[in-house]
């Protein structure tokens, strides 16, 4: 019987005394504790009636508990579906719907309104969130050890939701191989060993903070730093103790405006890696002038897992992505006729690999869409290659603004904004954004003699969307700039935006 994940990622830690998580209120668990807590974890989901292949969604706080019910789901052969915990209801209830789980694990804080939701589609919810929580008290009382549910490499892990182009949400499906060869490739590539120690300050509901940071850490042996946010007072004590860090740009960005944040306190750094969003080459520079130490900027998809990482060893490029990972093949083509460009000329990347997902859940359309019958995936990102193999990502033919790491789709709340009485129509746009590296705006045309105002509009976005997706200005025109073919021009829009 064999796990494909759990095998290689959690087995080989069972009687491992070693530190695995620190967290915030100073309480640690070594590796074999974890385990432990995991197979509770896994009785815990099979006695809600969790069958292997059935979606457990999962909205819940930063908690050792939290990674702990992702390694049981991985154990019970579920597929593990976390979502951002700054979605609204409305959100949640789309997701929730799309995916029909067999169990809802919510924020304890959250539970009446989620239960709500649940209700209407008859899912059962356990809560988390420290020891009142109700998944960790049934838990408790569970034995610490589970046979693990067989799963081979093609059996999916995770649903992970990422929105898109037509504002709505697609499941990305991934498998025991996706997630086991990605992490495989990262762990070798940068050396991660035993002797490292994580500064973890992402969300743990994102590829990034789940995938990259916890699955290498774990196949590696590495002791892990739960934080639970970014919070600057805590990181800059966490790196004088630490070995490596993962963060988006604005982790650096809001490093480098402490003065506190000096070349002494990061001695026993090793590496420092960003990812998500795009690092500006000005921030690489500064970060170095400031500490020595150059940022390895890699990058990734949720539906791809990473694609590309500038070198351990070797030069790490300032505004560049750097080169395709083991067994991860790129493709620069035309988008037009999707012809392999020659080196030097911009296209689309295209990615194909083990670390590529399924598909869509649900939507055979959308995959054949994105996914090519030859295994290839379109990521809506434009780049360059040069001669010696090495990638610039240099902008996107999706409509997307990313802000602090967080992707927005202008479509989505676009969506939300035309179905408000009064609006004739609006356009979302990104602009540059000192913190965030990009904010969102959005141009409303008002119906005439209607009496719109920032306010009615707010008010119905924020039960519609979390808030990192909210404008941060309206700006009411008579007209949206069209080009010739009646196309909104945004480009016109995010003049006058510049930095
Ligand atoms: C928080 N806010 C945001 C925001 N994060 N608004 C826009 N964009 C964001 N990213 C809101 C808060 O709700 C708050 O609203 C206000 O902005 C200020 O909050 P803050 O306290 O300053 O923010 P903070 O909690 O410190 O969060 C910022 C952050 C966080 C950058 C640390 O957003 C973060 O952890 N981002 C990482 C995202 C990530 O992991 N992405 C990976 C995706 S995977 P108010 O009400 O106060 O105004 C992927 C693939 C790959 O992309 O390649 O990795
Ligand atoms: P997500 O859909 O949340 O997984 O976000 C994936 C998108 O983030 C990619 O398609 C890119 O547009 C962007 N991205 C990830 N890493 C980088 C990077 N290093 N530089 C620029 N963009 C990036």
């Amino acid at each position: 019987m064999t796990n494909t994940l759990y095998d290689a990622l959690f087995a080989p830690h069972v009687g491992n005394p070693a530190t695995f998580l620190q967290c915030d209120d100073g309480t640690t668990l070594s590796y074999d504790a974890f385990l432990k807590r995991a197979a509770q974890m896994a009785h815990t989901l099979t006695e809600s009636g969790v069958q292997p292949g059935d979606r457990v969604v999962v909205q819940a706080p930063k908690l050792s508990d939290t990674i702990a019910l992702y390694a049981g789901s991985v154990l019970a052969g579920a597929v593990y579906l976390p979502l951002n915990s700054a979605y609204t209801q409305a959100e949640l209830a789309y997701f929730i719907k799309d995916a029909d789980p067999r169990l809802i694990v919510c924020d304890i804080q959250d539970e009446a309104a989620v239960v709500e939701i649940a209700q209407a589609a008859g899912t059962p919810v356990l809560t988390l969130g420290g020891s009142a929580g109700s998944l960790s008290r049934a838990a408790d009382s569970q034995p610490n050890t589970f046979k693990a549910v067989d799963r081979g490499p093609e059996d999916l892990a995770a649903l992970l939701y990422t929105s898109g182009t037509t504002g709505r949400s697609k499941g990305a499906m991934l498998s025991h191989k996706n997630l086991l060869s990605n992490a495989v490739a990262l762990t070798e590539l940068w050396d991660i060993t035993s002797n490292d120690r994580l500064v973890h300050a992402l969300p743990i509901f994102h590829t990034h903070g789940l995938f990259v940071a916890m699955n290498t850490a774990l196949l590696a042996g590495a002791e892990v730093r739960l934080c639970t946010a970014f919070d600057i007072n805590v990181i800059l004590g966490e790196i004088t103790q630490s070995t490596l860090m993962m963060g988006v740009p604005t982790f650096y960005t809001r490093l480098l405006d402490d003065a506190r944040f000096t070349k002494e306190l990061v001695e026993s750094m090793r590496l420092f890696v960003s990812g998500s969003a795009p690092l500006l080459a000005e921030t690489h520079r500064a970060f170095e002038a400031r500490t020595g130490h150059r940022i390895l900027e890699r990058y990734g998809m949720t539906e791809t897992n990473m694609i590309t990482s500038n070198p351990l060893k070797g030069a790490r490029v300032a505004g560049t992505v750097g080169y395709p990972l083991p067994g991860t093949e790129v493709k620069i083509t035309d988008p037009d006729t999707g012809e392999a460009q020659p080196s030097g000329e911009i296209g689309m990347i295209e990615v194909r690999g083990d670390n590529v997902f399924q598909g869509y859940w649900n939507m055979p359309e959308k995959t054949a869409e994105e996914l090519r019958a030859n295994g290839f995936f379109l990521t809506g990102d434009l780049g360059v290659q040069d001669e010696d193999g090495r990638i610039s990502i240099v902008g996107r033919s999706k409509d997307l603004i990313i802000s602090g790491g967080y992707n927005i789709y202008p479509k989505e709340v676009e969506d939300v904004l035309n179905d408000i009485p009064g609006v004739l129509e609006s356009a979302v746009f990104g602009v540059p954004h000192a913190d965030f590296g990009e904010s969102v705006i959005a141009a409303i045309v008002a119906e005439k003699n209607s009496s719109l105002t920032v306010e009615t509009l707010k008010e119905t976005v924020q039960v519609q969307l979390a808030r990192f997706k909210h404008p941060r200005e309206y700006l009411f025109l008579e007209a949206l700039p069209r080009n010739t073919m009646g196309k909104v021009q945004k480009t016109e829009l995010r003049k006058g935006y510049r930095t």
